[in-house]
This record gives C-alpha cells, sequence and structure tokens, in this order.
C-alpha cells in the first residue's frame, strides 16, 4: 500500500499558518467593502510574521465594528461603546506597551458620536492602527448620512446631503497622527502596502479606508460607491514596502521614486506618479487635501509620514516592561516613602 506524504504547510516567519490568523465566518452583507478589508488585515498580519496574541482589537458600534470578529481570533478584542474606542485603547496600550492597538472602527463612530475621543488619540500620537472603514453613511442603522458624506451626495431614498464633509485624513495631519494614509477597499495592492508599512510604524497611524456599503449607498448619486471611487481614484505614488527583517536592496532610478525609512528599518518606496509626492512635507498634505476635494477627486496613498517622533508612551517615561505585569513590590511605593508624603502634606 502506498502512502502519499501531504505537502508541507505554509508557514510565515514565526512558523504560523495563515489559519492562526484569521476569525470567524463574516456576517456582514456580502460585497461589502468591510469584509475585503479584513482579509487584509489577515494577509498582512500572517506576512509580517506578528504573533497575533500580541495584537489588541479595538472596535466601536456599527457593521464596521463588528468586524475584528472576523480576523485575528487568537487576539485580544474589545467592543467599545459607540465611538470609544480610542480611550479603551490608550488604556490597554498603557497598561501593556507590548501590546499591537489595532482599532477597525466607523466613519458615523469615529466623526460622530467619537470625534471628541479620536481628537485626543491624536494628539496624543498614541501608537496604534486605527482603521476607519469609510462608507458615508451609518450602515448598520439602514444607511443615514454621516458626517464624511459629500456636500451634494445623494442617499438612495434621492434625499441630498446638504452639509458639508468632514475628511478625517485632514484632520489626523492637523492634530497629530505621526502616518495618516487613505486608500479603497478595492485596491488590494496599495492597501497592503500602507497597512504594513502602519503595521512597522511607531507612533499613530490612521487609515482612512474607502469601503462601500452595497446595502445602502452604492447607487448612481452616491460618491462612495465602488464606480465613483473607481472614476475618481488619484493615486498620489505606486507604494512598494520592504519589511526590516527582509535584506532585500531595491533599485531605485533617480528622480522617479522616493524612500522612506521607518523606525524599525523597514522601507516604503514611494513611486512617482505623475508628480513628486513628499509625504514628509504637513503643508503639501494638507494642500494636496483641499485641492483634490475642490477637484472632486480622492487622493490616494500615503498622505503623511513623520518619523521619529515620541508617542503617548514616549512622553509618559513608562517603564520598559508592561505595567500590567509588573510585581506589586514595583508598583507599590514602601511604606516610609508614603509616610513622608503624608509628613508633606501635613
Ligand atoms: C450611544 C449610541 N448611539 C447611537 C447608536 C446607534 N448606532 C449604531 S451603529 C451607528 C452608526 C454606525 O455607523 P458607522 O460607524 O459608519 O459604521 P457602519 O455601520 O457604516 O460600518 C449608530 C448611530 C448606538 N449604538 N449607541
Ligand atoms: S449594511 Fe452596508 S456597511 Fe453594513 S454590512 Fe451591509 S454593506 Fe456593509
Ligand atoms: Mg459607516
Amino acid at each position: 500500500m502506498s502512502t502519499t506524504a501531504s505537502p508541507p504547510k505554509k508557514v510565515n516567519r514565526i512558523g504560523l499558518e495563515v489559519v492562526s490568523y484569521k476569525g470567524a465566518r463574516t456576517t456582514l452583507c456580502a460585497g461589502c467593502g468591510h469584509n475585503a478589508i479584513s482579509e487584509r488585515i489577515v494577509e498582512c498580519f500572517y506576512e509580517m510574521g506578528v504573533q497575533p496574541w500580541r495584537v489588541a482589537k479595538l472596535s466601536g458600534i456599527g457593521c464596521s465594528s463588528k468586524s475584528p470578529a472576523y480576523f485575528l481570533g487568537l487576539a485580544h478584542g474589545f467592543n467599545a461603546v459607540h465611538g470609544r474606542a480610542p480611550s479603551v485603547g490608550t488604556g490597554a496600550l498603557l497598561a501593556n506597551r507590548n501590546l499591537v492597538g489595532l482599532t477597525v472602527t466607523g466613519d458615523g463612530d469615529t466623526a460622530s458620536i467619537g470625534l471628541g475621543q479620536f481628537s485626543h488619540m491624536l494628539r496624543r500620537n498614541i501608537p496604534m492602527i486605527y482603521i476607519i472603514e469609510d462608507n458615508g453613511v451609518y450602515g448598520l442603522t439602514k444607511g443615514q448620512f454621516s458626517a464624511t458624506a459629500d456636500l451634494g451626495s445623494k442617499l438612495k431614498t434621492g434625499v441630498v446631503n446638504d452639509l458639508p464633509a468632514m475628511d478625517m485624513c485632514l484632520l489626523a495631519i492637523e492634530l497629530g497622527a505621526t502616518l495618516v494614509a487613505r486608500s479603497f477597499s478595492g485596491d488590494k495592492r496599495q492597501f497592503q502596502a500602507i497597512l504594513k508599512t502602519a503595521i512597522a510604524h511607531q507612533g499613530l497611524a490612521i487609515i482612512d479606508v474607502i469601503s462601500p456599503c452595497v446595502t445602502f449607498n452604492d447607487h448612481e448619486g452616491s460618491t462612495k460607491s465602488y464606480s465613483y471611487v473607481k472614476d475618481h481614484d488619484e493615486p498620489l505614488h505606486e507604494l512598494d514596502f520592504v519589511p526590516a527583517y527582509q535584506d532585500i536592496s531595491v533599485e531605485i532610478p533617480e528622480g522617479e521614486a522616493r524612500e522612506v525609512t521607518l523606525h524599525d528599518g523597514s522601507r516604503i518606496i514611494l513611486k512617482k506618479l505623475g508628480h513628486d509626492y513628499d509625504p514628509t512635507d504637513k503643508m503639501l498634505a494638507i494642500q494636496t487635501l483641499h485641492e483634490a476635494s475642490g477637484k472632486g477627486q480622492i487622493v490616494t496613498g500615503i498622505l503623511y509620514l513623520a518619523t521619529g517622533r515620541p508617542t503617548f508612551i514616549d512622553l509618559l517615561n513608562l517603564v520598559d516592561e508592561p505595567l500590567a505585569t509588573l510585581p506589586e513590590e514595583r508598583v507599590r511605593p514602601p511604606k516610609a516613602a508614603l509616610d513622608d508624603l503624608m509628613a508633606e502634606l501635613r
């Protein structure tokens, strides 16, 4: 009797199969952009060899905020109250600085009820990846306009949005995020390169991903539909991510690409498309977003990248070990120190 040996299982650089990075089966609508984003998260964390149990997944409320159930099943997860992922994430990362923070949430969650928390997370440069699955509507509550819906865009019912859109990337650049990018759930290659850059980045990475809601916002008159985004997408560059653990030398023809090195030694190669865009120039990033919105274009790519800025954890001068696992004798002042303090207050 002959036995055929099964082919060796494919594993990543830490010896895990891709199945270790998957989550539960999605319950979102077939074709929802959010599903494609979950798939990219599985691929990128697998390919980068991140230990899934080191990841802290955070979200608020919405179809988008349900997504963390559909990737990284071995990670920690916290589904916070609507719009409150930033404060819960801040607490989790301060308690355990070894965690990799990954928030996946929606435009409604972030730009309306969660705007206050979002703003303070930006100021603090919390070291976390924050993905906004941006469909311009509150998908979960049946498709009302969100604050990122464009002025003049139409609901399926014909109702026209008469309020100007908030640009979450502009806000993120202005208030202190150190990596700000925009992508499209339908652009697998670009979003993968951006997400891998965000995983390697030390600091707050905001990624606004246009993620069409096929049920409530994929019709004519919507500016967040698959066809509208395909027709109005203006990529700033073609991106290649070279991780620090792969010692690859890349030939960059002079004047045709830029290279930015991240804190961990990973590199991002930004190949020129039409114009030469420098993502380290904050004013250029702001100007580019304003100009694009005036022309009805959706600029995608890495809009802004600042390396070497201290994170909130650096600013607080925390010890290297996670606070959550410090033994009691390291967190409790000795009696003599408490007595001295009390004496000072007398
Ligand atoms: C405190 C509170 N207010 C309002 C709601 C109702 N609500 C649930 S989801 C949601 C908006 C979801 O929109 P978004 O974040 O864009 O997610 P999407 O469903 O579009 O992915 C709202 C207003 C709620 N759950 N909790
Ligand atoms: S309602 Fe819209 S956002 Fe929600 S799962 Fe369906 S397609 Fe996605
Ligand atoms: Mg939404």
